[in-house]
């Protein structure tokens, strides 16, 4: 990690913060790596894209954490971790990290979605932390949030079908107000913030030479146990606290700088024979 420094604006989160986050369920432009560090994570990132094999599509494999000893790390940043630990508390566990790219003119779109309904997780006490590895807008396909949505409990999806989806299903037209979204115009090296049950989605990249792409990074409250019958390959690692493991397979830490080949492997798959 030692060529990402942190922004001089990084902070614990302020009581102010901690409420917008409670009642709207996101928070944008929250600072993380200094500007020197936007040509090493991006430098990083086209590297991790040359690992894949022809044919793999980053944007449709996920356990980059499992794999890769630098995704590991850049997820267990303290300073992420921290912003986690402001909004779920002490004792917490990550399980997640994978990339939403969208290239110029690739159409790509994430329909309306909330996280909650896809993960058989309970209870629905997650966090994600989505750090943006170019500047993200309105023209390349920001990520976009329905305000306050994630107090309305679970909505119904309706399944989508078509190329250009990276999900498969969406909630339903009716439940997006369109006077609440906000789209979360990033800095490259800033993270958004966003609660498991709000609504949020993002439209295609329409320019010709701007890339979008970003990374996801998941943690879950102590408490939270995972449906194994469901996501066999689910595995924890502890972050913060001393209880933020003991209910949920834990995962191996990588060593090496490797890669998934498909969605959904397990920490096993990445351990050296
Ligand atoms: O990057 C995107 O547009 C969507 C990401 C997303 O759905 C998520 O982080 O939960």
């Amino acid at each position: 990690m030692s060529q990402l420094t942190l922004s001089p604006d990084v902070q614990r989160l302020a009581t102010e913060q901690r409420k917008q986050f409670s009642q709207a369920g996101y928070l944008a432009n929250v600072p993380l790596f200094d500007a020197d560090s936007v040509t090493h994570l991006q430098q990083r990132f086209k590297e991790l894209c040359d690992l894949l094999p022809d044919g793999v599509n980053i944007s449709r494999i996920n356990q980059w954490h499992k794999a890769n000893k630098w995704v590991y790390d850049l997820c267990h940043t303290p300073a992420i971790l921290d912003y986690v630990e402001d909004l779920l508390g002490s004792d917490f566990f990550h399980w997640a990290a994978s990339f939403f790219c969208k290239y110029p003119g690739d159409h790509t779109e994430v329909p309306w979605h909330q996280d909650a309904q896809y993960w058989p997780l309970s209870p629905h006490k997650a966090v994600t932390a989505w750090l943006a590895i170019y500047d993200t807008d309105e023209d390349n396909g920001a990520m976009q949030v329905v305000r306050g949505s994630h107090r309305v409990g679970e909505i119904a999806h309706v399944p989508v079908n078509g190329e250009q989806y990276m999900l498969g299903q969406e909630v339903v037209e009716s439940a997006i107000d369109s006077e609440q979204v906000v789209s979360l115009n990033l800095k490259a090296g800033q993270i958004s913030l966003h609660d498991d049950a709000i609504i949020h989605g993002s439209p295609a990249n329409t320019t010709t030479n701007c890339m979008r792409a970003g990374l996801t990074m998941r943690y879950s409250a102590a408490d939270v146990r995972c449906d194994l019958s469901v996501w066999p390959h689910f595995e924890s690692y502890p972050a913060r606290g001393e209880n933020a493991y003991h209910l949920n397979p834990v995962g191996k830490v990588p060593t090496e700088d490797g890669f998934p080949v498909r969605a959904n492997q397990v920490s096993a798959d990445f351990t050296r024979r």
